[in-house]
């Protein structure tokens, strides 16, 4: 396993739109799923898509555990939403791609997801809470969204800027 460089804004990979993982999840599939984990924790956050290690393949991992419990790590290969609530819920988002921003985002309050997990199984599932918060935020990575396009433009870009600053002065 090894800890990965995770890309920031404007890096125009993270406007790409990830492929889809072809023919299952294999031991190859599995090792990049581990760096991710490993990038993620290291960061520290509680989720990451592949393209924020330069990867866009359709791979998601994340940990949703408190610090007072066990780690639950989780993979999603290849997640579609299959359904979203019309209620909406508002919660405050980072990113590790847009470090040190953080602001409130619009998302409906719960999906039904789809995706293959660690082993290639297929689980259908229900999400609400951070689960359904960050199952958003990664799934619109897969797309090339960043939770600052939720903002407007003047918060975006000042956000961009900020992290531009930040990287020049580093
Ligand atoms: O996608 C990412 O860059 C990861 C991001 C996930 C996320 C956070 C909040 C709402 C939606 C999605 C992060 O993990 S930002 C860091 C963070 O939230 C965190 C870091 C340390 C401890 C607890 C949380
Ligand atoms: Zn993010």
């Amino acid at each position: 396993m090894a800890v990965r460089e995770i890309i920031t804004v404007p890096d125009p990979l993270l406007k790409q739109v990830s492929t889809p993982v072809d023919g299952g999840v294999d031991d190859k599939l599995r090792a990049l799923m581990d760096d991710m984990l490993e990038t993620m924790y290291a960061a520290p956050g509680i989720g990451l898509a592949a393209v924020q290690i330069g990867v866009p393949k359709r791979v998601i991992v994340m940990d949703l555990a408190r610090e007072d419990e066990r780690p639950q790590p989780r993979y999603f290969v290849n997640p579609e939403i299959t359904w979203r609530s019309d209620e909406i819920a508002v919660r405050e988002e980072g990113c590790l791609s847009v470090p040190d921003i953080y602001d409130e985002v619009e998302r409906p309050a719960r999906v039904k997801m789809r995706y293959l997990d660690y082993q290639g199984a297929q689980i259908e599932e229900d999400a609400e809470g951070l689960l359904a918060v960050c199952i958003q935020h990664e799934m619109d990575h897969l797309d090339g969204v960043l939770f600052i396009d939720h903002l407007s433009r003047l918060k975006r870009d000042r956000a961009i800027s900020k992290v531009k600053k930040a990287k020049a002065a580093a």
